[in-house]
């Protein structure tokens, strides 16, 4: 089996592309050929994104009994640790975790979960944990899309626990939203200060809210911090319905309130399954993926078809010299991309 995976990958691509030998891979849990497999996923190459299709096509029927964890939380607060302790906790109880990254800004700083894979050491070396830095390059919905096919395909692999990190930053963290069950906020102590600054929306998003690095003397002010969110929380809508939202404490550094943390986690599971809403958001989300594929799609359609690409600056220069209104302008586009496609 060792030297199948190799193989796989190397040889003339298209023609050869056996999705078969992938599916029989993953399925097996081998880890070489799911990372293949994401790298296709995550590739910019046009044919290597249709290889990934033919293989999610067949993957599809995979049942997996899987709780996707979004986790959140500015630079600093600890996901990286919290990932670790919780990872290596869950690896321990016999669970197998794949830990994803959602991070727009990895373009530039080449991915942070790499230089953060020294904080989860632990984890990394852990042959029940699965570990991938954000994919690089492209949109914030093309890093969307291809952590959710990269999500389907550790399901696919066995993974049953999936944490997807990403820093704290508006729209990521929506972006996540829509992909996981259950969505987590790291914080820090000092909510008064941090709260007037922290928007509604984010707390809006999340099913719990944990003050991390309770310990030493930190244990007071994470206690009174814990309890100044609790407050504030009375007031937001939460983010699942009959599902209510709370603030907890817990050191990632210790590992105190990590099993009290997965005991939460399994409250929610159970509780969101029995009334519907874990499936009905699933679906949901289902359907929203659907949809901001199609968005997508429309718009490199639009943006990459000669007949816009030709006007779009000419149109551009008349409507700013007055010569034409925007949407007249705009009418005439679409009226040539229109044409240009039948
Ligand atoms: N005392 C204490 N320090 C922590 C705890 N969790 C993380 N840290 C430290 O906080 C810093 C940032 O942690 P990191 O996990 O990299 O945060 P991230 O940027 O959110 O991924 C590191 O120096 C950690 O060692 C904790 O529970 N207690
Ligand atoms: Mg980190």
């Amino acid at each position: 089996m060792g030297n199948q995976p190799k193989r796989v990958f190397r040889k003339k691509e298209t023609a050869d592309f056996n999705a078969g030998l992938f599916r029989e891979g993953i399925l097996k849990g081998d880890r070489a050929i799911l990372a293949k497999a994401i790298t296709l996923v995550e590739s910019h190459s046009a044919h290597h994104a249709e290889m990934a299709q033919i293989l999610l096509q067949q993957l599809s029927d995979i049942e997996s009994d899987s709780i996707r964890i979004g986790i959140s939380g500015v630079p600093g607060a600890g996901k990286s640790t919290f990932i670790e302790a919780l990872g290596s906790f869950l690896c321990s109880k016999g669970h197998k975790v794949a830990v994803l990254a959602v991070d727009p800004s990895s373009n530039l700083s080449g991915g942070s979960i790499l230089g953060d894979k020294t904080r989860m050491e632990e984890l990394s070396r852990n042959p029940r944990a699965f570990i991938r830095p954000s994919p690089t390059g492209g949109t914030l919905g093309g890093v969307h899309r291809k952590t959710r096919e990269t999500i389907t395909l550790c399901e696919a692999a066995g993974y049953d626990v999936i944490l997807v990190e990403t820093v704290g930053v508006g729209q990521s963290e929506a972006a996540v939203r829509q992909m996981v069950d259950f969505f987590l906020l790291l914080v820090l102590t000092g909510a008064g200060d941090e709260l007037q600054g922290m928007k509604k929306g984010i707390m809006e998003l999340t099913d719990a809210i944990l003050v991390n690095k309770a310990d030493g003397a930190n244990l007071g002010p994470a206690r009174k911090t814990m309890g100044e969110y609790n407050g504030i929380l009375h007031f937001i809508q939460p983010a699942t319905k009959g599902w209510t939202t709370k603030a907890y404490t817990c050191s990632a550094a210790t590992g105190q309130g990590i099993k009290e943390f997965w005991e939460v986690i399994q409250t929610f599971q159970r509780t969101a399954k029995d009334s519907g809403v874990f499936d009905g958001r699933r679906q949901e989300q289902l359907k929203d993926w659907m949809q901001a594929l199609i968005t997508d799609r429309l718009h490199s359609l639009f943006y990459q078809s000669e007949a816009v690409h030709g006007r779009l600056s000419s149109f551009q220069n008349d409507v700013l010299a007055g010569q034409k209104t925007a949407p007249l302008a705009v009418e005439e586009l679409f009226a040539a991309f229109i044409a240009g496609i039948k």
